[in-house]
């Protein structure tokens, strides 16, 4: 078990990967982390809606760096360019549906559009790996959701 939990924040944004001001969901993410008393966020990245320029990503994140945990924003829902969980499924070694079920029964009680995110989570080595939707309103009910739970079960998956 080590004490403090590095953290990747990748934004998966058309729009914000070809302008960086647009990004608001990426930095929502980084200050809801970096007041976590055991988290900080280790790095940083905005890539396009596309498989390649994810996977490349993630699985650096996960191999080269040896990041504890993984959170991406944007991307999960029903738009055509949206490909976050068709990216991030084979890249996993092991789903944790009951992060995802979690997350989805409380963002639910919140509203209904929940419903519309096709997000996936799982672990790539050590490194446990979640997909947020991509508004910084979403980013924030989903990281509470799991907030309390995640040094537990970054402690396990070591
Ligand atoms: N989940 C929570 N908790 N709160 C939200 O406001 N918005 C939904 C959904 N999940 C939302 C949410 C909406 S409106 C969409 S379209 C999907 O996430 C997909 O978002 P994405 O395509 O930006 O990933
Ligand atoms: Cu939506």
């Amino acid at each position: 078990m080590s004490s403090t939990l590095r953290v990747g924040v990748l934004t998966i944004s058309d729009t914000a990967s070809q302008d960086p001001a647009a990004d608001t969901s990426g930095p929502s993410l980084c200050h809801l982390v970096e007041a976590e008393p055991r988290c900080t966020v280790a790095v940083t990245a905005c890539v396009p809606d596309d498989q390649k320029a994810i996977q490349k990503t993630v699985t650096a994140w996960c191999d080269d760096l040896d990041l504890h945990l993984v959170l991406t924003t944007g991307g999960t829902g029903f738009g055509v360019r949206d490909c976050t969980p068709e990216a991030v499924l084979p890249l996993l070694d092991r789903q944790t549906p009951g992060i995802s079920h979690l997350i989805f029964a409380k963002s639910i009680q919140i509203t209904p559009f929940a419903a519309l995110s096709r997000a996936v989570s799982g672990i790539r080595g050590q490194t446990l790996v979640l997909t947020f939707p991509g508004s910084p309103k979403a980013v924030k009910e989903n990281f509470e959701a799991v907030a309390k739970m995640l040094p537990h079960a970054i402690d396990l998956a070591r």
